[in-house]
């Protein structure tokens, strides 16, 4: 069979250079895609072929399994696809396995083809593929695919059917039905095998997520030796402090308490800090929840400032400000009280365990872009999918969530609220666009 090798295509960083790649071919499973009954009773083999785009440097330099991607647990990912539950198209399967590989910070693109070389086409052929290329700028119009334990030993001759909310669920014919998760953030909570979302690569980045949480397939050199902490201290430059003050932009987010004394006291606090000086605040935004469980609306505001403080030591403050705030991480894009993310830093463009700027998705989050258009009309992101701020906002996938803008939120009296569950005030009639 021909594998598609001839049709990858080459991933750059944000610098335009190429990128290194981890090419797996020939993944082959036994799956029940496809639009025929008999395809879908019978099954027939299916075939992939994955190139996943990176940075190996880190990986190579430390000699550890944990700085990249494990090509077993990215085989049995793309095998768990190919024999999951059943789609019509092989294009559906690519696209699951292409969300699947990226829902991984640190795969920068992929590049999968899907053969079916047994397809019922009535005239002789060889094979039959399609083949896609992602990136962090052309997301998969699919999410990652999460595998659930079946709940009791299945027929050998069966592959298990595995579920997720998100996509219909279909199991192969006799399988035993599995309930499905109630939402995306559910079926990845309970699965501490699957690919994590969250770590450096969510709008998260609390201290308690771990550094890397979402290489979570992987297991580190300190796992495998039984628990054993690696002690080593590894600094790079974003620990380097900078020769004169530096332009910053931090996301502020709280859904959980009196949300807006909290994000006041944030950007008191920030204020306060020796090393960091607040140049201007946003407006204040009242926006839908995106990802994660079904939680209450979120107040989110930008925060433009400069710093003398190193990338990291920004981030530890930014910690230490969302712990001064009660900020404990339960659930990956869960509700919380103060979430402080660094959007971007100066010019700086790095991918690390800990940190990752600019900031993965700010430029897919309205609740971000459009605080952030608002304080610095003219404001430009850079990096991959990077853009004019304000052109970035209005066609954000969650633009229709943001539903208000508070310009006096910092002085106004702040509404009285029921405590718990409307964390959030009801905002005015008159809604900003
Ligand atoms: N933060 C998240 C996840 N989802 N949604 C909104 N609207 N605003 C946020 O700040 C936010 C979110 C993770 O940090
Ligand atoms: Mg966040
Ligand atoms: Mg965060």
């Amino acid at each position: 069979m021909t594998t598609h090798d001839e049709s990858r295509q080459d991933a750059l960083d944000t610098s335009g250079r190429r990128l290194d790649q981890i090419r797996l071919t020939g993944i082959t499973a036994l799956g029940y895609h496809g639009v025929f009954e008999h395809e879908r009773r019978e099954g027939q083999t299916f075939v992939a072929d994955v190139v996943v785009h990176l940075d190996t440097r880190r990986a190579a330099a430390r000699d550890d399994l944990a700085h990249t991607l494990d090509y077993g647990a990215l085989a049995e990912q793309v095998a768990a696809v190919l024999s999951g539950d059943p789609v019509d198209l092989i294009e559906t399967v690519a696209e699951r396995i292409a969300a699947t590989v990226l829902a991984s910070g640190i795969v920068q693109a992929v590049d999968v083809a899907v053969h079916k070389p047994h397809a019922p086409i009535q005239v002789p052929f060889g094979d039959v593929v399609v083949a896609i290329h992602r990136d962090r700028s052309k997301l998969p119009a699919a999410e990652p695919y999460v595998p659930r334990p079946a709940p009791q030993a299945l027929p050998a001759s069966r592959p298990s059917p595995t579920v997720t909310a998100t996509f219909p669920v279909t199991p192969a014919p006799g399988a035993p039905a599995v309930a499905p998760a109630a939402t995306w953030a559910d079926a990845v909570a309970p699965a501490p095998g699957g690919l994590s979302v969250d770590g450096p690569d969510s709008l998260s980045t609390g201290p308690s997520a771990g550094p890397s949480t979402d290489l979570a397939t992987v297991p580190s050199a300190s796992d495998r030796d039984g628990g054993v902490v690696d002690g080593e201290i590894v600094t790079d430059a974003l620990d380097r402090a900078p020769d004169a003050p530096v332009d910053v932009v931090l996301a502020l987010g709280a859904n959980l308490g009196p949300a807006q004394e909290t994000l006041r006291a944030a950007v008191t606090d920030l204020a306060r800090t020796p090393g960091i000086e607040v140049v201007d605040v946003s407006a204040l935004a009242r926006t839908s929840a995106v990802g994660g469980p079904e939680q209450a609306d979120y107040l989110n505001a930008v925060v433009l400032a400069t710093t003398t403080l190193a990338p990291r030591e920004l981030l530890r403050a930014t910690q230490a400000i969302e712990q001064a705030h009660g900020r404990e991480r339960q659930e990956h894009w869960g509700p919380r009280t103060l979430d402080v993310d660094i959007i971007l830093y100066g010019s700086v463009l790095a991918v690390t365990d800990d940190l990752e700027l600019p900031h993965p998705r700010a430029h897919e989050r309205a609740f971000v872009l459009q605080p952030w258009a608002q304080v610095d009309p003219h404001a430009v992101l850079p990096g991959l999918g990077g853009g004019p701020v304000g052109a970035l906002a209005a066609t954000a996938p969650d633009r229709d969530g943001v539903r208000w803008l508070a310009l006096d939120w910092l002085t106004a009296p702040i509404p009285a609220i029921g405590n718990d569950t409307a964390a959030v005030p009801a905002g005015p009639d008159a809604s900003t666009p």
